[in-house]
């Protein structure tokens, strides 16, 4: 026991620079191949430890990170086009989340909110009222995961209306607790052999531009899922409707204009709850606080997590303050949600948007990227679609007749970048899109770098 427990201690090695965040050197450093040979040694011990259900995208083991760089075991330096999905938008271990990290957990670092408040929690909610869509009054309540903002959502939407059903569309993704599996469209891997589900789901079509069979506006796109809603169910039946402003892990997608401001028309005149799942996409990700923001779209409840605190499990359900407060007293909570080290982060991570204004460097950062992937869809006709906004942009590949989808090209570009020191994710109902999330503070440089590594990556595989 003793030994295992030496073989995890932290390295004490920082005599050589920075342990980690933002000072690290911002460059691509490739020493070993990937993995090398430490990492393979943590891999062994992986194996023989961690349940194989939890999948691997890129087998290095982190020692560091910081900027637009994530640092292995090996000392192979890579560029993070992933920010940990969508998680690091302030980049790792960032200044003022770490200040604000380190005085709280010297302060105290748990009393359970509901037990014992205290201010962080209070400040968080205060900020997001402040932040998201709408002037109305609006109220939160903090939870810890992604899953479990929307499942709190989901309550809050049936308390309120005092009815069931709940409204989702295709290509969706919401999480994996029973509740959000239900939600999300895609089987493997999220929900093969995990039934059953829980029931009054119903999905409808969504605007998916790319993959339409024929030419279709944003506002006819939602038409067609009205159409079936009201068939399926009912418009008077349905509690909220759930849906991401841009598809996160359904492949980026971006609906037409219209189609969010029509369901917001829709479910309003039919007292529907509408729940934007920001949690991809919100915190300065799409080149706005928040992708509603983009066409003016207020949702009645925002779900927000992963860039809300700078890598700290947190995460939110914001709305209007009468929707919120339909739940009865002590009917939402949990021991951690809220947790004070966690709100620190997130109002660190909230300060560094602000002072960075990363909203506006994400947009700028936008036009870069998709510059250098049109370039790329330029010269590889496997590149059927680019699209996304702001840090969240991605690539679709598809066969020779343009459409039919290529999760195995995908792979292989990713698989080369990889290889080559960038990190790269994929996405998409048929794991043929390459998807782009780089932390909102890497630099020009490095950004660069990377995607003439990606460029490389379509060369390398055609
Ligand atoms: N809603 C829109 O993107 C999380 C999933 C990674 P949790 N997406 C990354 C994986 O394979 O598990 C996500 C999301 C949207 C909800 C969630 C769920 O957030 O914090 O992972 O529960």
């Amino acid at each position: 026991m003793a030994d295992t427990f030496a073989t995890t201690q932290p390295d004490s090695g920082t005599a050589h620079g920075p342990k980690g965040g933002p000072a690290l050197p911002q460059e691509r450093r490739i020493v070993t191949a990937i993995p090398g040979p430490r990492s393979q040694e943590h891999l062994a011990r992986r194996e023989q430890h961690v349940a194989t259900g939890v999948g691997t995208t890129l087998p290095v083991f982190v020692e560091a990170a910081g900027g637009g760089v994530i640092v292995d075991v090996d000392g192979n330096s890579l560029i993070d086009l992933g920010s940990g999905i969508a998680v690091a938008s302030v980049g790792n271990a960032a200044e003022r989340v770490v200040e604000r990290v380190v005085d709280q957990v010297q302060r105290f670092t748990h009393t359970c909110f509901m037990v014992t408040p205290y201010d962080g929690y209070v400040d968080v909610c205060e900020q997001l009222a402040a932040l998201t869509p709408g002037d109305h009054a609006k109220k939160s309540a903090l939870l810890n995961s992604g899953a479990e903002a929307v499942e709190n959502a989901v309550k809050i939407a049936r308390a309120y209306t005092g009815r069931d059903a709940v409204a989702v569309v295709d290509h969706a993704y919401h999480g994996r607790t029973n509740l959000t599996m239900a939600m999300t469209a895609k089987s493997m891997p999220y929900k093969h052999s995990f039934g059953p589900f829980a029931g009054e789901i119903y999905r409808a079509p969504m605007s998916y531009p790319f993959r339409e069979p024929a030419p279709i506006t944003g506002e006819g796109a939602a038409e067609r899922a009205i159409d079936i809603l009201e068939k399926q169910i009912g418009a008077i039946n349905l509690s909220c409707l759930v849906i991401e402003p841009i598809l996160g892990e359904g492949g980026f997608v971006v609906p037409a204009e219209g189609f969010l401001p029509r369901l917001r028309e829709w479910t309003a005149e039919h007292g529907i709850v509408l729940v934007a799942d920001e949690i991809q996409t919100g915190f300065c990700r799409t080149g706005d606080w928040f992708a509603c923001d983009h066409e003016g779209v207020v949702p009645d409840l925002i779900t927000t997590a992963k860039g809300i605190a700078g890598g700290f499990p947190l995460s939110a359900v914001t709305g209007r303050a009468e929707i919120m407060d339909a739940v009865h007293v002590g009917g939402l909570g949990g021991t951690y949600g809220g947790n004070p080290v966690a709100c620190a982060a997130a109002l660190g991570a909230i300060e560094t948007m602000r002072e960075l204004d990363l909203a506006g460097r994400a947009r700028e950062m936008g036009t870069r990227i998709t510059a250098r992937l049109g370039a790329i869809a330029d010269k590889h006709a496997c590149v059927g679609d680019v699209r996304g906004r702001g840090g969240m942009v991605a690539v679709e590949l598809v066969g020779e007749d343009g459409r039919t989808p290529d999760p195995v090209r995908a792979g292989a570009v990713s698989a080369y970048c990889h290889q080559q020191g960038v990190v790269t994710l994929t996405a998409g109902t048929y794991g043929n899109v390459l998807r782009f999330l780089p932390p909102l503070v890497i630099s020009d440089a490095l950004l660069d770098e990377g995607f003439d590594v990606v460029a490389a990556g379509f060369d390398a595989t055609a």
